[in-house]
C-alpha cells in the first residue's frame, strides 16, 4: 500500500480540511515555492541512489551511526529461553554478526531469562547499569492456540520500547511475533533471513550513533 503523501496528510490534519466552505484552490494558491530548484530537490531528481544524500546536499549536518566504528562498544544481549529452538538460532545470528563486524567477545554479555515477558525488565536493568552502549532483546512469541500470545507479544514490544526510553540507551527489538513455528524458523535463519543478525546490525549502528554523535 502506498504511504500517504506529505501533502495529503497535511491537508487531512489541517483545520482547512474540516471547513468545506474554503475553496481548495485558494488555499493552495497561498503557498508559494521558489522557482529555482534547490540542491536537495536536484539530488532527489537524480534517482533513488542519491536519495540518501539529500540532507548532505542541502548543506545540513547529517548524523549517522557506523557499522565499522564500533571499537570499544559494549553490548548486552537478553535472550528468552521460551521457544529455545528459535531463540538459540536468533542468538547465533546476532553473535555471528558481531564477530563479522569485529566486535570483541569480551564486549558482549549474554543474559538468559525464562520468556519474552521477562526480557524488557532485564534490558532496562542492564541499560541503567551504565556498562553497555546498547541492549539486544531477543525472543520468540508464537501464537499457536493460546490467547497468552497477545499479552506476551504486546508486553514485549512496549516493554522493550520503555526500557530504552527509561535507560537512555538503544534497546533493540529482536522479539519475533509469529503465527506458527514454521514462520518463526523462517525468520531465524531460514528463508526470511535471521532477525537476530538484523538486531545486531541495528544495535551496532545505534550504539555508534549515540557514542560518536549524540553522547
Ligand atoms: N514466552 C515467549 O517468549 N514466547 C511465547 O510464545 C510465550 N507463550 O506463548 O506463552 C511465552 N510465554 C511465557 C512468558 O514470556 C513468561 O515467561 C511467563 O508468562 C512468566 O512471566
Amino acid at each position: 500500500m502506498a504511504a500517504p503523501s506529505a501533502t495529503s496528510s497535511a491537508a487531512a490534519n489541517s483545520s482547512c480540511a474540516r471547513l468545506p466552505s474554503v475553496p481548495l484552490r485558494r488555499a493552495a494558491a497561498a503557498v508559494s515555492f521558489p522557482s529555482r530548484p534547490r540542491p536537495a530537490a536536484l539530488a532527489a531528481r537524480a534517482g533513488p541512489s542519491r536519495r540518501l544524500d539529500v540532507a548532505a546536499a542541502a548543506g545540513h549536518q547529517k548524523l549517522v551511526g557506523s557499522l565499522t566504528s564500533n571499537e570499544g562498544l559494549r553490548f548486552g544481549v537478553v535472550v528468552a529461553r521460551f521457544n529455545e529452538v528459535v531463540t538459540n538460532l536468533l542468538l547465533q545470528g546476532a553473535l555471528e554478526t558481531f564477530e563479522r563486524y569485529s566486535v570483541k567477545a569480551e564486549n558482549i554479555t549474554v543474559v538468559t531469562v525464562p520468556g519474552s515477558f521477562e526480557v524488557p525488565i532485564t534490558a532496562q536493568k542492564l541499560g541503567k547499569s551504565g556498562k553497555f552502549d546498547a541492549i539486544l532483546c531477543i525472543g520468540a512469541v508464537i501464537r499457536g492456540d493460546t490467547t497468552h500470545y497477545d499479552a506476551v507479544a504486546n508486553s514485549a514490544a512496549s516493554g522493550v520500547l520503555n526500557a530504552g526510553l527509561s535507560a537512555g540507551i538503544p534497546c533493540i527489538f529482536g522479539v519475533l511475533t509469529c503465527e506458527d513455528m514454521d514462520q518463526a524458523l523462517n525468520r531465524a535463519g531460514g528463508k526470511a533471513g535471521n532477525k537476530g543478525a538484523e538486531t545486531a546490525l541495528t544495535a551496532i549502528e545505534m550504539a555508534s550513533l549515540f557514542r560518536h554523535h549524540l553522547g
